[in-house]
């Protein structure tokens, strides 16, 4: 965490510079082991993949692999205290992917010219028919479960693994907690397979110790539209990590996805894998500092006072745009309409029905005992047109130690558009200044209903307000990852040195859950 706030996000989160001495010598001798036997190519796609590193090193290295090898070779622990390099998980053998060699992505050093442009499309060509039946065998012991989220005990026993075992930062502090109603609506949308949803039971105790879920996505990379699959909510019991059973997994959702006729999938993480299509960099808005404080997330800076802080976030009483109104059941059609427009910008983003649109972005008011998940708002003009609109879901975290306060309220920046940016050719400032009344109005409504911070990634326009809203650069990394689809990079919002890039913002138009 560079300086105003560290990650809850748990995806991408790196850990805060104080970590113990043991753990830095351990990520100290792997990285250099890693260094040992990368090619220079490989060494050029660590320090793109890891600007934090790459900024660590200084500008001498700055794209030469050659001084960046050296370079990485004489770092010392204090090097590796600070910057992307401090993590254990992001500092693996770079050769070591033994499940990944085997699988259908792209591997790290692979082009023979890595400025080429490569050509974009599947890796490996299958169809339905070869596709096993049945799934592999486990350990004996455990068995495969596909769970029924329409029965709230299945879905209650999703949550508590996820509540006990999902993505936590490094240093332990903090745990994603997805609710059930989140985990129905990141689950559920149109199209949602029950297959899909997929466990691993310890046959005895009939306990849930592994999951896994896909939901379909009609995803566009630059201008091919693949029918392809969204992964997430990959999980194992802390009791039986490192058993090779995330590989048995991540082999079962592919079968299930290509039983269906799916063969290309979408997933993001925190950790580096062969081989990110884009990544992006995680900022955080504080908005009530002093919880944030209290509980290890946001530091204090140096010649600061708590007080200064806090004015320092302050969030306006009111919102500024007329006509800004909670979405309505009304607006689905104008909305999927400007956001279709609005993604087509984009490198890589989804390509949204209205049924979709509806689930994603409608809070259903009719059933009182759901809670909400997601908050859009429309900005409707006189004309009764929908203009622009902005949304953010809620994902609480766990505070995992000692503390006061036993979770943190976090709103995520999800999807929005704005008429401002679609005119040809764009008008920049002007949609710089839209996007920065358009977020400042949606920071309103979250200190309305209670959320301690504001995430975003270096996604989409958001460079374009990020800094002026008071989002501070987190410490967390967002990689894309596209399964069984060869494609070029993808801007991530960020420059290799992981400075926001304003100039070239970001490719990616696609937010994860
Ligand atoms: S990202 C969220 C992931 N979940 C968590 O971080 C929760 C907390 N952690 C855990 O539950 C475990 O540590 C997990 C690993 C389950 C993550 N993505 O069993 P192992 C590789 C992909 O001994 P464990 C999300 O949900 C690792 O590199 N691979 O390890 C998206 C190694 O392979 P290799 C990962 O720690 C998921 C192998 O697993 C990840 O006990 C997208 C080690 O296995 C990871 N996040 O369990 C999944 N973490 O030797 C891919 C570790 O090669 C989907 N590994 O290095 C692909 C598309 C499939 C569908 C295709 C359809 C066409």
């Amino acid at each position: 965490m560079s300086d105003e706030s560290k990650p809850v996000k748990g995806k991408g989160k790196e850990k805060d510079k104080e970590k113990d001495e043991k753990e830095r010598e351990r990520a100290a001798k792997k990285l250099h082991k890693a260094v040992e036997g990368l090619s220079k190519e490989q060494v050029t796609q660590l320090l793109d993949l890891n600007p934090a590193l790459a900024n660590e090193l200084g500008s001498g290295s700055d794209g030469d692999p050659n001084a960046a090898a050296d370079a990485l070779k004489r770092l010392n622990l204090q090097d590796i205290m600070t910057g992307l390099a401090s993590s254990g998980k992001n500092v693996k053998d770079m050769g070591a992917y033994k499940f990944w060699a085997t699988q259908p992505v792209p591997k790290f050093g692979e082009e023979a010219d890595p400025n080429q442009q490569v050509e974009e499309g599947p890796i490996k060509v299958q169809t339905v028919d070869e596709i096993p039946k049945t799934p592999a065998p486990l350990l004996d012991g455990f068995e495969w479960s596909t769970l029924d989220l329409l029965d709230e005990s299945q879905l209650k026993e999703v949550w508590e693994l996820l509540n006990g075992h999902y993505v936590e930062d490094d240093e332990a502090m903090f745990r994603f907690n997805y609710s059930a109603s989140i985990l129905k609506w990141a689950m559920m949308p149109p199209g949602w397979k029950k297959q899909w949803h997929r466990g691993v039971r310890a046959s005895q105790s009939r306990k849930l110790v592994g999951f896994i879920a896909a939901i379909p996505v009609e995803l566009r990379v630059r201008n091919n539209i693949i029918h392809a699959s969204e992964v997430n909510f990959l999980c194992i019991h802390k009791k039986l990590r490192s058993k090779r059973l995330a590989p048995v997994l991540i082999k079962e959702i592919t079968r299930l996805c290509n039983l269906e006729g799916v063969f290309q999938a979408i997933y993001t993480g925190g950790i580096v894998l062969p081989k990110p299509v884009s990544t992006c960099r995680y900022f955080h808005r504080a908005i009530n500092w002093q919880k944030l404080y209290e509980v290890g997330f946001s530091p204090l800076p140096p010649n600061s006072k708590p007080q200064f802080q806090i004015r320092k976030y302050a969030v306006p009483e009111r919102n500024s745009i007329s006509g800004l109104r909670e979405m309505q059941k009304k607006d689905v059609g104008a909305v999927q309409d400007l956001l279709t427009r609005y993604l087509a910008k984009y490198e890589l983003a989804a390509e949204f029905d209205k049924q979709e649109v509806e689930h994603w972005l409608l809070h259903n008011k009719k059933n009182a005992l759901e809670e909400q998940v997601v908050w859009t708002y429309v900005v409707e003009d006189e004309h009764k047109k929908i203009t622009d609109f902005i949304s953010f879901y809620c994902l609480e975290s766990s505070i995992i130690g000692p503390s006061k306060h036993s979770s943190i309220k976090a709103a995520y920046l999800f999807y929005y558009a704005t008429e401002t940016g679609l005119s040809s050719p764009v008008d920049r400032e002007a949609l710089k200044s839209r996007l920065n009344t358009l977020v400042s109005d949606s920071l309103v409504f979250c200190k309305k209903y209670g959320f301690d911070v504001y995430n975003a990634l270096s996604l989409m326009d958001n460079g374009l307000f990020l800094e002026e809203q008071k989002f501070g650069p987190g410490d967390g990394q967002l990689h894309y990852y596209l399964f069984n689809y060869r494609a070029n990079p993808i801007a991530g919002g960020v420059d290799r040195r992981n400075h926001l890039d304003t100039k070239t913002l970001s490719g990616v138009g696609k937010t994860q859950i």
